[in-house]
């Protein structure tokens, strides 16, 4: 079964989500004990939201952001006065869900102001980091206990999420089923920006670090886009007087990374409804991840569902694409 939009979904539907894959289990780390299959208000996150109060049940698309039209940002790692105020703002983690409960509260341990918008053409994310350790460059480049392989760049062994980074998921078909995970193919992706390393830069540049599912046909799709510029991200570390974390400038660009069907990718220039998951991973000392999975210090992600749940298509928030400006929504 299809669901689409704000439907309601049953419980029994809610209990049928657990048939995670091997992979899934291994990057998603611990899942929670049992469904969360009760209704939950929700407290958005975003500054602007028609949803606030809303009650949701878990996993049937409890957030949305709006993408305007708005100005062509510059991909060079500084957010510039004005270069965003045209786009709607993402702030995080407080308040955010969480494989180590709860998202960091504290501001200066990891935080997140980001923003989304379109130019018509390409869609952009930006998103300023507050993060105190970076790992690789403020601690040593550690591995976790069960995967001495993690920071190599590859779909057999390698983990594209291990460092400080942002995971963009996107479902540009807004069609799920019970279980369904992304394709990784312009319908449905998951896709990592590391400080840690990158498919352009190798280890100890930040960028772009290819995404999941693992398979080798994805990781080609994925490789073939970053270095086709179609996915591009700069990403770079702040400077002392800035605070400590990072900046990611992000394009994406419909064809080919938004397929509506086999034939047709997003318009921007059309209203559109995509499904989308945000997640912040947080890798400081590997003490301080002690208990978690993979010793990760943080894992908080925008969409509210539970760690189990997060990659499922159905459990996405919605991103809808305007083609009005921000400025033109403000003054209705
Ligand atoms: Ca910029
Ligand atoms: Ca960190």
């Amino acid at each position: 079964m299809l669901y689409a939009g704000l439907q309601p979904i049953n419980l029994t539907q809610l209990q049928t989500s657990f048939n995670r894959t091997e992979f899934s289990a291994k990057a998603l780390g611990p899942t929670s004990a049992g469904t969360n299959n009760h209704a939950k208000s929700i407290q958005d996150p975003f500054e602007t939201s028609p949803l606030v109060g809303v009650e949701f049940i878990a996993g049937d698309y409890p957030n949305s952001i709006t993408a305007y039209l708005g100005t062509t940002p510059t991909l060079d790692g500084f957010i510039r006065n004005g270069e965003y105020n045209d786009a709607e703002k993402i702030i995080g983690v407080k308040g955010w869900k969480s494989d180590t409960p709860p998202a960091s509260e504290n501001s200066k341990d990891l935080s997140v102001v980001g923003w989304v918008k379109h130019d018509g053409s390409s869609l952009f994310f930006a998103f300023d980091v507050t993060d105190d350790v970076i790992y690789g460059f403020d601690i040593e480049r550690w591995l976790p206990s069960t995967n001495p392989d993690a920071n190599k760049l590859n779909f057999q062994k390698g983990w594209p999420f291990w460092g400080d980074g942002i995971e963009l998921m996107m479902n540009s078909t807004y069609q799920w089923d019970d279980n369904g995970g992304c394709i990784g193919d312009g319908r449905s992706w998951q896709f990592c920006c590391s400080t840690n390393k990158s498919i352009l830069g190798g280890l100890g540049t930040g960028g772009l670090s290819s995404g999941l599912p693992f398979t080798a046909d994805v990781w080609a799709r994925y490789e073939n886009w970053i270095r086709n510029g179609d996915m591009a991200a700069s990403v770079r570390l702040k400077g002392e007087d800035e605070g400590r974390g990072y900046i990611i400038e992000w394009r994406i660009n419909p064809n080919p990374c938004m397929k509506v069907d086999d034939t047709t990718f997003v318009d921007l220039s059309k209203e559109t409804k995509v499904g989308l998951n945000i997640e912040l991973q947080d890798l400081d000392e590997k003490e301080k991840g002690e208990g978690n999975w993979g010793n990760m210090h943080h894992i908080d992600y925008w969409s509210k569902v539970e760690s189990n749940r997060k990659t499922d298509l159905k459990s996405f928030g919605t991103l809808i694409i305007k083609p009005t400006s921000k400025d033109t929504a403000d003054a209705e």
